[in-house]
């Protein structure tokens, strides 16, 4: 959600680029390039009409209403085009989302989870539209970031495996006909309580005990087979938890690492989900980004691994951070009040691992370590919240 913000310039990036053709965007130009399909579909509808909605982006376009109906009749929505947009169902306003980007004469289409939450008969009719947009705007990379996190999906296992998987297999069949790379992050959440712990290798014993984490090892084995069978080109890296400034957490395990910063800044007591003395791979968000795309722009013949790189840049645990936090803020506090879901899932991922495969084979090198991320993210939420 960050990164597709970003490159819509709906959100200012902290610093870098963003180039179209090379060349750098400014915030305006994004706006009038991208076209950036909100997870939350409703937030982007204006008119009164299925069919008035559909016409509003595209005024003035060729066999618009021709294109409008072929688009409502292969999504089985043509008997709604007078209902307004506010009284359709999910699976409905995604697809209706999803033909506005269609139909956008924008450049750049940003999907964000565009089929969370779809049956399965509207995730394959969203799973065409998808291809519709890949074949029409001759799309040659999919950053398939769908998915729901390691607490979230606890509670909700068929939707995360509907999310995660299921999403999956249509963004790799669409990959596959339209000869596009894929990147599908895996996670730290893979392992489980059996696997080395402490410079956990990239090649290991991979049995979690979550449906995040089976999900996650799933996706790894699904991509590699797609690349294996059909030459796919498929990459991804294995993210510990993610540091932002940006988005608030999203029902994740490593979440207490963001919240704790907000506290910080605001001034109140933190009370840590995560037992004292519990260690974990975290990183800075400015580094997975940058991770993203190194990876997918590598050279193919240096890599021996595809997906599910280990990458690394800082272990800690909760009292390590409250430390470096205080160094700025002497007056914080924090006190533990264990969260019995998020410990067992916590302690039964690695410690840190070992990512000297994706130093090896793509030069990976994280920019930020605890001290410097933590200078960054008190700076940015002190703005952010004032
Ligand atoms: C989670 N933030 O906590 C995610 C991530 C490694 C952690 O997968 O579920």
């Amino acid at each position: 959600t960050t990164f597709g913000k970003i490159i819509s310039g709906l959100l200012k990036p902290t610093s870098g680029s963003v180039l179209y053709n090379g060349e750098k965007m400014k915030i305006s130009e994004m706006k009038r390039n991208v076209m950036f399909v909100m997870q939350e579909a409703e937030f982007q509808f204006f008119t009164n009409s299925v069919i008035n909605e559909l016409r509003y982006g595209s005024k003035g376009r060729e066999g618009l209403s021709e294109e409008i109906e072929r688009l409502l009749k292969k999504t089985g929505m043509w008997k709604m085009r007078d209902r307004h947009p506010f009284s359709l169902s999910g699976g409905q306003m995604q697809r209706l989302s999803l033909m506005l980007a269609y139909l956008s004469p924008k450049p750049v289409v940003v999907l964000d989870e565009p089929t969370a939450g779809l049956d399965a008969a509207n995730l394959e009719s969203c799973g065409e539209m998808i291809a519709e947009i890949v074949r029409k705007y001759n799309i040659d990379a999919i950053y398939n970031l769908a998915a729901l996190l390691s607490v979230v999906a606890e509670n909700k296992p068929q939707l995360a495996w509907k999310i995660g998987i299921d999403g999956l297999w249509n963004i790799l069949e669409v990959a596959k006909d339209h000869k596009c790379q894929v990147f599908t992050p895996s996670s730290i959440g893979s392992f489980g309580p059996n696997t080395p712990k402490v410079d956990t290798p990239q090649d290991t014993v991979q049995r979690p005990k979550t449906i995040y984490g089976v999900s996650k090892v799933t996706t790894e084995l699904l991509s590699d087979w797609f690349h294996t069978k059909y030459g796919v080109d498929t990459r991804s890296v294995r993210f510990p938890g993610l540091i932002s400034y940006v988005t608030p957490p999203g029902g994740g395990t490593t979440d207490y690492a963001v919240d704790i910063y907000y506290s910080a800044v605001r001034g109140e007591k933190f009370v840590c989900p995560i037992p004292e003395g519990t260690l974990m791979d975290m990183m800075y968000m400015p580094d997975a980004l940058h991770a993203c795309i190194q990876l997918m722009e590598a050279d193919p013949s240096r890599l021996i691994h595809h997906n599910g790189f280990n990458i690394a840049s800082m272990s800690f645990a909760p009292e390590t951070v409250y430390a470096e936090i205080k160094k700025h803020k002497p007056d914080f506090e924090m006190v533990y009040d264990v969260d019995p879901l998020k410990k067992g899932i916590a302690q039964s991922w690695p410690d840190k691992l070992d990512d000297s495969c994706a130093r090896a084979e793509w030069d990976w090198k994280p920019q930020y370590d605890l001290s410097s991320m933590t200078v960054d993210m008190l700076a940015k939420l002190e703005q952010k919240l004032k």
